[in-house]
């Protein structure tokens, strides 16, 4: 049976239904710490030439700095060296040593920003909301039936290499335990919408995933919409993998229409998010509303899916 699932794995067939199981309420992440970190990215960033690229000291920087908060709360880390363009890359992974390790749930973002700027919405937002979601799960001592995995990627700006290239180091077995993987890129954008990414824009896009993040957002009474983001974020390398995925998202470039300003509030036929890829891309351009609302649905989600 397990050798059977992994080849069904590996022909990116099967998918794992994957089952709520909240227990435990999921907390409420506290915004502020979240916006503490975001602003130790952008003094990261200051200190490293602007930005927090791939293979630039302030991506390195960055990393160090989520893994040294990890490893101080008891998360067996684990840094994944990989060579990209020329440069070495790498992905941090955080493991909470508790629960059922051939049953792992998964969440993660990419660390790395482009070049022109400090990427404190792409996407120092999800990475922040991860690390603290993090946190919360050693303050609380948690004890989930299932184990949790957390992944911060390098390089997904230049085409997603970092998460790819975890995914390609990992055996068929080591996929087969992972039963979900949700995924946390851009989640405070200035003019924000609170979108769940759609089951159905991907391979191995999840229903239950789908239904539970937008659980998570009605939970708060935020109105949601789904949204195709097809490969352009790093659940696309879990995808492939046959490993069932989802996330949420506050929107880029795309502008936001006069029916979602009325839903969401902020301005209509204006961007998302103006200064993406951009060098404004600063902690001021952070709705923090957004970014709390798309944390605590970090944590909503994680609690349920990992039995918590
Ligand atoms: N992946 C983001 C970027 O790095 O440019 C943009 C994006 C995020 C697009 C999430 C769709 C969904
Ligand atoms: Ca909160
Ligand atoms: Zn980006």
């Amino acid at each position: 049976m397990k050798l059977l699932a992994s080849l069904l794995l590996v022909a990116g067939m099967a998918v794992t239904p994957v089952q709520a199981q909240a227990v435990q309420a999921a907390p409420d992440i506290p915004v502020a710490s979240v916006q503490a970190h975001l602003s130790e990215f952008q003094r990261i960033a200051n200190a490293n030439g602007g930005n927090r690229a791939h293979g630039r000291p302030g991506f390195r920087a960055s990393l160090d700095y989520v893994k040294s908060k990890l490893d101080a709360a008891g998360f067996t880390t684990r840094i994944h060296q990989f060579t990209a363009s020329g440069a070495v890359g790498y992905n941090l992974i955080a493991d909470w040593p508790h629960g059922d390790a051939n049953n792992v749930i998964m969440a993660g973002g990419h660390l790395d920003s482009v070049s022109r700027g400090p990427g404190i919405n792409d996407n120092g937002s999800g990475s922040a909301g991860l690390l603290e979601t993090a946190l919360t799960v050693s303050r609380q001592n948690l004890r989930p039936a299932k184990q949790l995995r957390f992944g911060w990627w390098g390089a997904e700006e230049l085409g997603l290499l970092g998460s790819t290239a975890y995914v390609n180091s990992l055996t068929a077995a080591q996929r087969a335990v992972i039963k979900a993987y949700v995924n946390f890129d851009m989640t405070g954008s200035p003019n924000p919408a609170y979108f769940v990414y759609s089951a159905s824009g991907q391979p191995t896009g999840s229903k239950a995933i789908e239904d539970l993040l937008e659980a998570g957002f009605a939970s708060r009474s935020v109105p949601t919409e789904l949204t195709s983001v097809g490969g352009r974020s790093d659940h696309a390398a879990f995808a492939r993998a046959g490993i069932p995925v989802g996330g949420t998202f506050s929107g880029a470039e795309v502008r936001k229409t006069a029916a979602q300003a009325q839903k969401w509030g902020g301005q209509a036929n204006v961007a998302f998010d103006r200064c993406y890829h951009q060098a404004c891309d600063t902690t001021s351009n952070i709705n923090a509303t957004s970014l709390d609302r798309h944390s605590d649905v970090i944590a909503y989600a994680l609690w349920s899916l990992s039995g918590a």
